[in-house]
Protein backbone atom coordinates (compact mmCIF):
# COMPACT_ATOMS: atom_id res chain seq x y z
CA UNK A 1 0.00 0.00 0.00
CA UNK A 2 1.42 3.33 -1.03
CA UNK A 3 0.57 7.14 0.15
CA UNK A 4 -0.61 9.42 -2.25
CA UNK A 5 -0.86 13.01 -0.77
CA UNK A 6 -2.80 16.06 -2.99
CA UNK A 7 -2.37 19.76 -2.93
CA UNK A 8 -5.72 21.35 -2.88
CA UNK A 9 -5.57 24.83 -4.54
CA UNK A 10 -4.59 24.52 -8.18
CA UNK A 11 -4.88 20.42 -7.81
CA UNK A 12 -8.38 19.45 -6.60
CA UNK A 13 -9.83 22.94 -7.37
CA UNK A 14 -8.96 26.41 -8.93
CA UNK A 15 -9.14 28.84 -6.19
CA UNK A 16 -6.08 30.83 -7.24
CA UNK A 17 -9.59 33.02 -9.36
CA UNK A 18 -10.97 33.61 -5.97
CA UNK A 19 -7.37 34.46 -4.41
CA UNK A 20 -6.60 36.82 -6.74
CA UNK A 21 -9.89 38.72 -6.76
CA UNK A 22 -9.41 39.18 -2.92
CA UNK A 23 -5.84 40.22 -2.56
CA UNK A 24 -6.99 42.62 -5.43
CA UNK A 25 -8.91 44.34 -3.91
CA UNK A 26 -7.13 44.35 -0.83
CA UNK A 27 -3.72 45.89 -2.52
CA UNK A 28 -6.17 48.09 -4.71
CA UNK A 29 -7.74 49.40 -1.27
CA UNK A 30 -4.49 49.90 0.17
CA UNK A 31 -2.93 51.46 -3.05
CA UNK A 32 -0.76 48.88 -4.38
CA UNK A 33 -1.04 47.48 -8.32
CA UNK A 34 -1.58 43.64 -7.88
CA UNK A 35 -1.17 41.82 -11.11
CA UNK A 36 -2.05 38.31 -12.36
CA UNK A 37 1.33 37.49 -13.16
CA UNK A 38 2.62 38.39 -9.12
CA UNK A 39 -0.95 36.48 -8.34
CA UNK A 40 1.07 33.62 -9.71
CA UNK A 41 4.01 33.73 -7.12
CA UNK A 42 1.69 33.55 -4.47
CA UNK A 43 0.03 29.99 -5.13
CA UNK A 44 1.40 27.47 -2.33
CA UNK A 45 2.41 30.47 -0.33
CA UNK A 46 0.73 30.67 3.13
CA UNK A 47 -1.88 33.69 3.92
CA UNK A 48 0.59 35.73 5.96
CA UNK A 49 3.29 35.10 3.68
CA UNK A 50 1.65 36.17 0.81
CA UNK A 51 0.46 40.04 2.33
CA UNK A 52 4.24 40.18 3.48
CA UNK A 53 5.49 40.08 -0.27
CA UNK A 54 2.32 42.30 -1.21
CA UNK A 55 3.23 44.94 0.96
CA UNK A 56 7.07 44.33 0.23
CA UNK A 57 6.17 44.97 -3.64
CA UNK A 58 4.06 48.28 -2.97
CA UNK A 59 6.51 49.35 -0.91
CA UNK A 60 4.54 49.52 2.59
CA UNK A 61 5.02 49.33 5.92
CA UNK A 62 2.28 48.98 8.17
CA UNK A 63 2.21 47.99 12.42
CA UNK A 64 1.37 44.69 13.21
CA UNK A 65 -2.38 45.51 13.86
CA UNK A 66 -3.10 46.77 10.44
CA UNK A 67 -1.47 43.64 9.05
CA UNK A 68 -3.55 41.22 11.38
CA UNK A 69 -6.94 43.32 9.90
CA UNK A 70 -5.46 43.19 6.38
CA UNK A 71 -5.48 39.39 7.07
CA UNK A 72 -8.77 38.76 8.13
CA UNK A 73 -10.27 41.37 4.98
CA UNK A 74 -8.91 39.24 2.81
CA UNK A 75 -9.67 36.16 4.02
CA UNK A 76 -13.82 37.63 4.35
CA UNK A 77 -13.49 38.66 1.09
CA UNK A 78 -12.33 35.06 0.14
CA UNK A 79 -15.17 33.54 1.97
CA UNK A 80 -17.45 35.37 0.62
CA UNK A 81 -16.21 34.56 -3.05
CA UNK A 82 -16.10 30.38 -2.59
CA UNK A 83 -19.62 30.22 -0.82
CA UNK A 84 -21.36 29.11 -3.48
CA UNK A 85 -18.05 26.50 -4.53
CA UNK A 86 -19.72 23.25 -4.95
CA UNK A 87 -18.36 19.58 -6.95
CA UNK A 88 -18.61 21.38 -10.32
CA UNK A 89 -15.55 22.82 -9.65
CA UNK A 90 -13.96 20.25 -8.95
CA UNK A 91 -10.62 20.06 -11.51
CA UNK A 92 -11.24 16.85 -14.31
CA UNK A 93 -10.54 13.90 -14.16
CA UNK A 94 -9.55 14.96 -10.10
CA UNK A 95 -12.81 12.26 -8.80
CA UNK A 96 -11.59 9.56 -11.32
CA UNK A 97 -8.40 9.63 -9.94
CA UNK A 98 -9.58 9.62 -6.45
CA UNK A 99 -12.45 7.02 -6.63
CA UNK A 100 -9.63 4.84 -8.53
CA UNK A 101 -6.98 4.64 -5.69
CA UNK A 102 -9.56 4.40 -3.16
CA UNK A 103 -10.72 1.42 -4.95
CA UNK A 104 -7.35 -0.47 -5.24
CA UNK A 105 -7.09 0.68 -1.20
CA UNK A 106 -4.52 3.11 -1.20
CA UNK A 107 -4.49 5.98 1.44
CA UNK A 108 -5.35 9.26 0.42
CA UNK A 109 -4.09 12.21 2.04
CA UNK A 110 -4.37 16.25 1.83
CA UNK A 111 -1.25 18.49 1.73
CA UNK A 112 -2.48 22.25 1.80
CA UNK A 113 -0.97 25.20 2.74
CA UNK A 114 -4.85 26.37 2.76
CA UNK A 115 -6.71 26.88 6.56
CA UNK A 116 -9.81 26.75 4.43
CA UNK A 117 -9.18 23.26 3.23
CA UNK A 118 -11.74 21.35 5.52
CA UNK A 119 -14.24 23.58 4.22
CA UNK A 120 -13.54 23.59 0.66
CA UNK A 121 -13.45 19.90 0.93
CA UNK A 122 -16.96 19.84 2.39
CA UNK A 123 -18.27 22.00 0.05
CA UNK A 124 -16.90 20.17 -3.30
CA UNK A 125 -18.11 16.71 -1.68
CA UNK A 126 -14.64 14.78 -1.27
CA UNK A 127 -13.90 14.56 2.29
CA UNK A 128 -14.41 11.03 2.31
CA UNK A 129 -11.86 9.97 0.50
CA UNK A 130 -9.08 11.30 2.70
CA UNK A 131 -7.74 8.83 5.19
CA UNK A 132 -5.90 12.42 6.94
CA UNK A 133 -6.22 16.01 6.29
CA UNK A 134 -3.09 18.36 6.74
CA UNK A 135 -3.30 21.45 6.25
CA UNK A 136 -2.77 25.48 7.43
CA UNK A 137 -3.75 25.11 10.23
CA UNK A 138 -1.32 22.32 11.30
CA UNK A 139 2.02 23.28 9.96
CA UNK A 140 4.52 26.01 11.35
CA UNK A 141 6.81 25.36 8.39
CA UNK A 142 5.83 26.70 5.16
CA UNK A 143 6.48 24.76 1.93
CA UNK A 144 9.40 24.38 0.25
CA UNK A 145 9.93 22.75 3.83
CA UNK A 146 8.95 19.12 3.83
CA UNK A 147 6.88 19.59 7.37
CA UNK A 148 3.14 19.82 5.72
CA UNK A 149 3.62 15.89 3.38
CA UNK A 150 5.92 14.43 5.81
CA UNK A 151 3.09 15.05 8.40
CA UNK A 152 0.67 13.55 6.04
CA UNK A 153 2.66 10.53 5.70
CA UNK A 154 3.16 10.04 9.76
CA UNK A 155 -0.56 10.44 9.46
CA UNK A 156 -1.43 7.87 7.29
CA UNK A 157 0.94 5.71 8.54
CA UNK A 158 3.11 5.44 5.26
CA UNK A 159 7.08 5.91 4.56
CA UNK A 160 7.96 9.20 3.11
CA UNK A 161 9.71 7.29 0.27
CA UNK A 162 6.10 5.07 -0.42
CA UNK A 163 4.26 8.74 -1.13
CA UNK A 164 3.33 10.45 -4.40
CA UNK A 165 3.01 13.96 -3.88
CA UNK A 166 0.40 15.75 -6.89
CA UNK A 167 1.41 19.72 -6.78
CA UNK A 168 1.01 22.70 -8.67
CA UNK A 169 3.43 25.31 -7.05
CA UNK A 170 6.96 24.94 -7.19
CA UNK A 171 7.21 25.27 -3.71
CA UNK A 172 5.14 22.45 -3.21
CA UNK A 173 7.10 20.37 -5.78
CA UNK A 174 10.72 21.66 -3.68
CA UNK A 175 8.70 20.23 -0.43
CA UNK A 176 7.79 16.69 -1.81
CA UNK A 177 11.33 16.35 -3.57
CA UNK A 178 12.99 17.56 0.49
CA UNK A 179 10.68 14.73 1.66
CA UNK A 180 12.11 11.83 0.07
CA UNK A 181 8.57 11.64 -2.11
CA UNK A 182 7.83 11.20 -5.40
CA UNK A 183 6.72 14.59 -6.74
CA UNK A 184 3.86 15.11 -9.78
CA UNK A 185 3.44 18.24 -10.80
CA UNK A 186 0.46 19.35 -12.01
CA UNK A 187 0.55 22.68 -14.60
CA UNK A 188 3.49 24.04 -17.23
CA UNK A 189 6.66 21.60 -17.24
CA UNK A 190 8.53 24.67 -17.48
CA UNK A 191 7.61 26.02 -14.53
CA UNK A 192 7.60 22.59 -12.64
CA UNK A 193 10.89 21.46 -13.97
CA UNK A 194 11.93 19.86 -10.68
CA UNK A 195 8.63 17.57 -10.56
CA UNK A 196 9.54 14.03 -11.50
CA UNK A 197 6.49 13.50 -13.40
CA UNK A 198 4.70 16.75 -14.96
CA UNK A 199 1.00 16.46 -16.28
CA UNK A 200 -1.10 19.03 -17.70
CA UNK A 201 -4.29 18.02 -15.50
CA UNK A 202 -5.07 14.82 -14.49
CA UNK A 203 -7.08 14.11 -17.54
CA UNK A 204 -3.24 13.68 -19.40
CA UNK A 205 -2.70 10.85 -16.78
CA UNK A 206 -3.66 7.50 -17.61
CA UNK A 207 -5.11 4.73 -15.09
CA UNK A 208 -1.88 2.77 -16.41
CA UNK A 209 0.85 5.25 -14.77
CA UNK A 210 -1.14 5.48 -11.73
CA UNK A 211 -0.83 1.34 -11.15
CA UNK A 212 2.89 2.21 -11.83
CA UNK A 213 2.79 4.56 -8.95
CA UNK A 214 0.65 1.97 -6.79
CA UNK A 215 3.28 -0.84 -7.60
CA UNK A 216 6.50 0.29 -9.11
CA UNK A 217 7.26 -3.10 -10.32
CA UNK A 218 4.44 -3.46 -12.98
CA UNK A 219 5.58 -3.08 -16.85
CA UNK A 220 4.43 -0.24 -18.32
CA UNK A 221 5.07 1.09 -21.78
P1 LIG B 1 -5.73 30.43 2.94
P2 LIG B 1 -2.48 25.05 -1.48
C1 LIG B 1 -2.56 27.67 -0.83
O1 LIG B 1 -3.18 26.42 -0.96
C2 LIG B 1 -2.83 28.58 -2.03
O2 LIG B 1 -2.22 28.06 -3.20
C3 LIG B 1 -2.32 29.95 -1.77
O3 LIG B 1 -2.57 30.80 -2.85
C4 LIG B 1 -2.96 30.49 -0.49
O4 LIG B 1 -2.44 31.77 -0.16
C5 LIG B 1 -2.67 29.52 0.66
O5 LIG B 1 -3.17 28.24 0.33
C6 LIG B 1 -3.32 29.97 1.96
O6 LIG B 1 -4.69 29.90 1.83
O7 LIG B 1 -5.72 31.92 2.87
O8 LIG B 1 -7.03 29.81 2.50
O9 LIG B 1 -5.25 29.90 4.26
O10 LIG B 1 -2.14 25.28 -2.91
O11 LIG B 1 -1.30 24.77 -0.59
O12 LIG B 1 -3.60 24.04 -1.33
MG1 LIG C 1 -1.54 24.55 -4.82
Amino acid sequence: MNGFIFDLDGVIVDTAKYHYQAWKQLANKIGVEFSLEQNEQLKGVSRVDSLKKILHWGQKTISGEEFMALMTEKNDQYLGLIETMNEDEVLPDVSKVLNYLSKKHQKIALGSASKNAVGILNKVNLTPFFDAIIDGNQVTHAKPDPEVFLNAAKQINIQPEQCVVFEDAVAGIQAANAANMVSIGIGDAHVLHEADYVFKDFTEMSLEFIDKLINPKTVCN
